[in-house]
């Protein structure tokens, strides 16, 4: 009996082997399965499954399973965790040149952001995260961020004065925010729905497609289209993964990434196209014709301190791509 055991592990060793050894890969994000990360994650998922012959394939973690955007980012740093696909809002405390990036206007529409983040200055940030222990594939997208809450309607600027809001754990944002006249309340992802459930904060600011898929209209009245960030996104993998696949591989991945990319940013675009007449169904109230001007104007003394932060060389560099 024992004997039969033993052979029959043995057959079923060498059968693997010769089928190829299978890396299951783990890769999480904050989002629903149907949302743009999950898009743009099964989209590369199935593309390194197939240039692979499925010798590299992915088990998904959605809605934030494995931990916040923080955690996430430690764990593939740690490399006990293969894949994520997080935004820009938590790297920077990881890879602090990526931080410009979440400057409040610093791009003018998608158009913009999608040239520069696939141009020369995104693609040496990807390299930057080399040396922190983090390989960035591409970038994916998380959206323009738009801000909710359960007060009032935001038409402009002094609309938003003393409004308590949940931001990402992110200076940069914090800052900019302040200028608003918002009370900034840094908080991980996971801990918002409820947040803003109990009326920890009044409000909080996403692209359309996490406010859909988060189903926030469930407990925020106000929707207002100040688009004040662009929230840039990456596919990040584990260098104790990347470091032994071989060159064929490398670029299945870096091929999938960009595939997965280009997913996520439809399902973006596609959000916003179709998402705002979803949210206003579920009875959100929408301002659509924001003050945007109003924002600007406020927010342009904390240009000062970034300009200081990141050189008002770089900035002025990533605002004139046209
Ligand atoms: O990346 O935490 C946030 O507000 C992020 O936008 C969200 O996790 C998706």
């Amino acid at each position: 009996m024992k004997t039969t055991h033993i052979a029959f592990a043995v057959a079923a060793l060498c059968l693997s082997a010769a089928a190829g050894a299978q890396t299951v890969m783990k890769i999480s994000y904050s989002t629903s399965i149907t949302s743009h990360y999950g898009v743009g994650s099964t989209a590369f998922c199935d593309e390194v499954e197939k240039g692979t012959q499925g010798r590299y394939k992915c088990q998904q973690f959605p809605n934030a399973a494995l931990g916040g955007e923080r955690e996430m980012i430690e764990a593939v740093q740690l490399g006990t965790q293969d894949l994520a696909n997080v935004s820009t809002g938590a790297l920077g405390n990881f890879v602090p040149e990526v931080k410009i990036v979440d400057i409040p206007f610093l791009f003018r529409d998608y158009a913009h952001a999608r040239k520069v983040m696939d141009g020369e200055f995104g693609q040496d940030l990807l390299k930057k995260m080399t040396a922190k222990g983090i390989v960035g594939l591409a970038w994916t997208e998380n959206g323009f961020r738009h801000m909710t809450n359960s007060k009032r309607a935001i038409n402009q600027a002094s609309d938003a004065n003393g409004l308590k809001m949940r931001t990402m754990e992110n200076k940069v944002h914090m800052e900019g925010y302040k200028t608003f006249g918002i009370l900034p309340t840094p908080m991980a992802w996971p801990e918002v729905f409820t947040a803003l459930q109990q009326g920890t904060v009044d409000g909080q600011e996403n692209p359309i497609p996490v406010i859909l898929s988060a189903k926030l209209s469930q407990v925020q009245k106000h929707l207002s289209l100040t688009n004040h960030v662009y929230s840039p996104a990456v596919l990040i993998v584990a260098p104790n993964i990347w470091n032994k696949l071989n060159d064929a591989d490398k670029k299945v991945f870096s091929e999938a990434a960009k595939k997965g990319a280009a997913a996520q940013r439809k399902k973006v675009n596609d959000d916003e196209a179709n998402g705002i007449a979803e949210l206003k169904k579920d009875g959100m109230q929408v301002v659509e014709q924001v003050n945007g001007e109003s924002f600007r104007k406020a927010v342009a003394p904390a240009y000062a301190g970034y300009a200081k932060e990141f050189g008002a060389d770089k900035i002025a560099a990533i605002q004139n791509v046209k």
